[in-house]
């Protein structure tokens, strides 16, 4: 069958925990956005708060004001939606200069212990395709996936039609 590649049926993870989700989380991978802004060393960390509310750090080396190389310092708040693997991210940086906005943020799947799939499509086509999507995929492990959850991961990339469309995210220690 043919894939129709609409924002409105990608599949999201089933039953979300965002509990299990909580602690820390390396990009591996990347699908950039119009406009790059983490470039590499991406780490995000997610904290449940006492009343429930997901937030979430992240740090991640980035170039601004043309040629400014520096290790950015990310907070975002999460607002649910009906459905529990569908956020609003809020996002925004400990500096001023850095960037701000408010995405989607989807997770795609994930077994919590190795390996999750984030998604975000900023536009939406008039023909219900994504415009301008970006999305990560995060490892627990700063090495990289395991062997034995490459292929799901390959799958979900396909799925998403972003299949060749990423980037490797190396670990230098630069943040
Ligand atoms: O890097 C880009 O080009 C687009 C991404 C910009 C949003 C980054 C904002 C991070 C705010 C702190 C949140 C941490 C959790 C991140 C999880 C997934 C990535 C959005």
């Amino acid at each position: 069958w043919a894939q129709d590649c609409q924002v409105s049926s990608v599949q999201v993870m089933q039953n979300f925990d965002k509990t299990r989700y909580t602690g820390i989380w390396y990009a591996v991978a990347k699908k950039d956005p119009e406009g790059l802004f983490l470039i590499d060393n991406i780490v995000a960390e997610f904290i449940i708060a006492e009343d429930g509310s997901m937030t979430a750090t992240a740090k991640g080396r980035v170039i601004i004001l043309n040629n400014w190389e520096m290790c950015a310092d990310m907070l975002a708040t999460f607002e649910v939606t009906p459905d529990p693997a569908k956020f609003r991210m809020k996002y925004w940086g400990a500096a001023s200069y850095l960037q701000t906005g408010n995405d989607d943020h989807w997770v795609i799947d994930t077994d919590y212990d190795n390996y999750a799939i984030h998604y975000s499509c900023r536009l939406v086509d008039s023909d219900g395709t994504c415009l301008d999507a970006y999305s990560f995929i995060f490892s627990r492990h700063p090495t990289g996936l395991r062997p034995e959850d490459q292929r799901n991961v390959v799958q979900k990339k396909t799925d998403l039609c972003l299949l060749g469309k990423y980037r490797r995210v190396s670990h230098t220690g630069f943040c």
